[in-house]
């Protein structure tokens, strides 16, 4: 293990002699920018891996100090992508050192980068026919990883938003979203997860599918209809397609929803459910001793799908399969199977190993253990009640809500009443649930600070499970941090768990509120650096820069290179709707220009070799300068044009 950690360490530490180089760099370009207007000859391209190498004496310290102190210009073991909760964007940080690498704009919109005020985010978010922004808030709970072979393949992270009922798909090689799909006839998108492998075909041994639980139900569909009577209303179990973003179909059910797995033989999904009772009012929420985990059958829904056995709601024309009770009284054909669990649980996460589904009690202070073999066995017919598949059902504490995996047989529950985490073990579990009144699962308790929702662990959705590190996602900080007004600091708090006891090694501050994340072993992201401009069929070059007129359509196409942009004066006429597209023709790495509009509320940046457009309309006269509201050359102020409007 610690030749494995020194040799990453090793790898990481940039080696000193290059920073010179790497300066020595910047400083030509510099030269090479000033005052000369864009020669796009000059043109180089610098992106050409450059990957920092050895500095001995600092590996050997973080190796001292157990690996989890990462000293400047040491790079992190892990991605940690995490939500954001009703933010609306997604994380990134890296782990162990808890650091800040990226916020991803999603749902949001972002000033910095300019997600919802260029042409193109606003065309992935959604817009009015008046190309105003068709929403502006969001709530990201879940984030979860593409699959392939049971482990994650770097390709797509998905998250959801709760409000509006959207998931979304961000590409692992830019770290940027490319796609938004809204779930029809759905309300309280919550849990969601992508399948590791396709349930029928062998071959398809990666995630095609992403399932969204659907957590309130509402009038199907919701036009007016049965508004005093919430008996009628319903939920749905959403399957998207993971390459198309299309809705491929629905799944009614009995109850509602909350969160999602998948197994890793793609022939399940699963989702808690805590209102099995359809209850309107918590009273009625809570008046069930047992909920559910309910199970779908995937490739019995696409079956009946194929045969043409759906329904379609309102003007929505995804196929809607009947997974309730009433609809499926035989398990031999049943698409799902209600498995009953503690009362209002919360989490349902899948073991590594593969065999088991573990729901958190939430309002019961035990853990319930599904064998998914079970499962099987009563879409046979094989089993007697759907009950039978609960193999162990560990008193863990009080108020458990996600639990997450070793790899060694170990789980670790989050308990948020008792601000703490249990680690327990599977086995003695099921041992204790067979009768064995020698066998005690529970393991350790660990105070967390203070009332945690969701736990994961490094790779700990995967098969490659590696059991070296669990993040605690902490709901309070109180007396954690500095106070900064009556809203405080959430905290995220890194446990080693690679020992047989947990430790405590760091806390870091989240800004509010993050809820999920998964932790990625770096090695499996493989960003790129520098765009490929072709990639952009609005791109500018030479040869199409500059200003064309249609009528008073006005197109203005500019180019960027440090330190200029490539036309010093933009006339326009008022009235007239212009659209800006501005391509960066620096090709080196890191090197973004930015590009405001005093008044006209415009401001976004251009990564190397992007391209984006603004669309606005030029309704006040006057000049107003462009500037580079990116720092990115000893020239970056001087970086500006003139934009001018004439009456
Ligand atoms: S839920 S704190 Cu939105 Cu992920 Cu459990
Ligand atoms: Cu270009 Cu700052
Ligand atoms: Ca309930």
């Amino acid at each position: 293990m610690d030749n494995v950690k020194k040799k990453i360490v090793v790898e990481d530490a940039p080696k000193l002699g290059n920073r010179r180089n790497f300066l020595g760099r910047s400083a030509l370009l510099g030269l090479a920018g000033a005052g000369v207007s864009l020669g796009l000859s000059g043109c180089k391209d610098e992106s050409s891996g450059k990957k920092n190498a050895a500095a001995p004496a600092a590996a050997a310290k973080a190796v001292a100090s157990g690996g989890h102190e990462i000293a400047p210009g040491q790079l992190d073991e892990y991605y940690a992508f995490t939500s954001a909760g009703h933010g609306g964007e997604m994380r990134i940080l890296g782990l162990p050192s808890g650091r800040t690498l990226k916020r991803i704009p999603v749902f949001n919109t972002d000033c910095m980068v300019g997600w919802g005020i260029t042409n193109e985010s606003k065309a992935i978010i959604g817009t009015k026919p008046d190309g105003s922004l068709k929403y502006t808030t969001g709530d990201t709970h879940h984030v979860h990883g593409s699959y392939k072979d049971g482990t994650y393949d770097g390709r797509w992270l998905f998250v959801n938003d709760k409000i509006h009922s959207r998931l979304a798909r961000i590409r692992m090689d830019t770290m940027e979203c490319d796609k938004i799909t809204q779930l029809p006839n759905v309300m309280g998108f919550h849990g969601m997860f992508p399948d590791k492998r396709d349930p029928v075909d062998e071959k398809i041994n990666y995630t095609t599918r992403v399932f969204c639980g659907h957590e309130f139900h509402i009038p199907l569909p919701n036009d007016g209809r049965d508004l005093e009577d919430p008996s009628k209303w319903g939920c749905l179990f959403s399957c998207v397609d993971a390459a198309t973003m299309e809705v491929r179909w629905q799944c009614r059910v009995d109850g509602n929803m909350d969160l999602v797995a998948t197994s890793y033989d793609g022939k399940l999904a699963a989702s808690n459910q805590y209102n099995t009772e359809n209850g309107a009012l918590l009273a009625d929420m809570m008046s069930a001793e047992r909920d559910a985990c309910v199970f779908f059958n995937v490739a019995r829904i696409e079956q009946l799908v194929k045969d043409g056995k759906f329904t379609t709601i309102g003007s929505s024309k995804v196929p809607v399969v009947d997974g309730r009770k009433a609809a499926n009284p035989d398990p031999k054909t049943s698409v799902t199977c209600y498995v009953p669990v503690g009362k209002n649980p919360h989490g349902v996460n899948a073991s590594p190993d593969g065999k088991y589904f573990v729901c958190s009690g939430k309002l019961s202070p035990t853990c319930t253990v599904i064998d998914l073999s079970l499962v099987h066995k009563w879409f046979d017919g094989g089993l007697k009640t759907e009950r039978d598949a609960v193999v162990a059902e560990p008193e863990v504490g009080l108020g458990p809500l996600h639990t997450c995996f070793d790899g060694r047989g170990n789980a670790y529950t989050s308990l948020f009443l008792d601000s703490q985490t249990t680690k327990w073990n599977v086995e003695k579990a099921i041992a204790q649930f067979k009768g064995d009144k020698t066998a005690n699962p529970i393991i350790q308790k660990m105070d967390v600070h203070y009332q945690p929702g969701h736990i994961y662990s490094s790779m700990g959705e995967t098969k490659e499970c590696d059991g070296k590190y669990l993040n605690s996602g902490n709901k309070f900080s109180k007396d954690r941090f500095l106070p900064v007004g009556p809203l405080h600091a959430e905290t995220e708090q890194l446990v080693d768990i690679s020992g047989d006891k947990m430790q405590l090694i760091a806390d870091h501050t989240a800004y509010s509120e993050p809820h999920d994340g998964i932790i990625v072993r770096r090695d499996v992201v493989k960003t790129r650096q520098i765009y490929n401009m072709d990639d952009f069929p609005n791109a500018v070059k030479p040869e199409n820069a500059g200003i064309e007129r249609k009528g008073n359509k006005v197109h203005v196409r500019l180019m960027s290179q440090a330190p200029n942009y490539s036309m010093p004066i933009i006339k326009v006429k008022k009235g007239d709707e212009v659209t800006l597209t501005l391509t960066n023709h620096d090709k080196v790495e890191d090197l973004t220009h930015g590009c405001a509009i005093p008044t006209y509320n415009i401001n976004f940046i251009v990564n190397p070799q992007e391209t984006h457009s603004v669309t606005f309309k030029a309704d006040r006269v006057g000049a107003y300068w462009i500037y580079c509201t990116h720092f990115c050359h000893a020239l970056h102020l001087e970086m500006r044009s003139r934009f001018l409007v004439e009456a």
